[in-house]
């Protein structure tokens, strides 16, 4: 079968469908919900439960022109990992379920996001294929309410779930807050750039082997 490159005939509606999606997530350690609209405006409501990943969702909705709406009840009272984690897991969820077949979008995406000393590159690639290889040494243990070896395990949740490969490596950077909101900031932007559409691709999907 030779056929991937060829657009099929059932493009023309699943084009125009909302890629919207809306994900409950329960377990005995977190309940979240999570609703995306990948072709949104940025707007965010956000509840996690954690300040600065609040920060760092909305940067996710802002820079990615994604409409993005998190609430978690977790069990904070043990620590943040299950409310990160989790959180990472549904959005993954929803992002799954919003791009569908991935007709017609350009499936890889990539980011240089500076913020003052700090630098970060996020590359993404809407492969199908679960993929993390994160490199950044965080120069503090926690912003704020977050524990920074978490920033890892929201995007361990999220690939595994999302099915992408996706590469995160923090070039520079002293100040934590400025670390990771270039990370999440570039995040957004490569995967703004991946899920749009690409109008020379339109109705097709992006691999040769006619499927992701
Ligand atoms: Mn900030």
């Amino acid at each position: 079968m030779s056929n991937a490159l060829v657009p099929s005939t059932a493009t023309a509606s699943a084009e125009s469908t909302a890629r919207v999606a809306e994900v409950q997530r329960n377990t005995a350690e977190t309940h979240v919900h999570v609703r995306v609209d990948l072709d949104g405006t940025g707007k965010a409501q956000l509840r996690s439960g954690i300040g600065f990943l609040d920060h760092m969702l909305d940067q996710i909705a802002r820079h990615g022109l994604i409409d993005l709406d998190v609430d978690c009840e977790g069990d904070l009272h043990i620590d943040g990992h299950h409310t990160v984690e989790d959180i990472g897991i549904t959005i993954g969820q929803a992002f799954a379920k919003a791009v569908g077949d991935k007709k017609g979008i350009r499936r890889y995406g990539h980011a240089y996001v500076p913020l003052d000393e700090a630098l970060s590159r996020v590359v993404i690639d809407f492969s199908g294929r679960p993929g993390l290889h994160m490199d950044c040494k965080f120069t503090a243990g926690r912003i704020g309410e977050l524990d920074t070896q978490l920033v890892f395990e929201f995007f361990q949740g999220f690939v595994n779930h999302a099915g992408v490969t996706l590469h995160i490596d923090n070039l520079k950077g002293f100040n934590a807050h400025h670390q990771c909101e270039t990370i999440f900031k570039a995040f957004a932007r490569a995967m703004r750039f991946a899920l749009e559409r690409d109008e020379r691709m339109a109705g097709v999907i992006p691999s040769t082997k006619g499927s992701l």
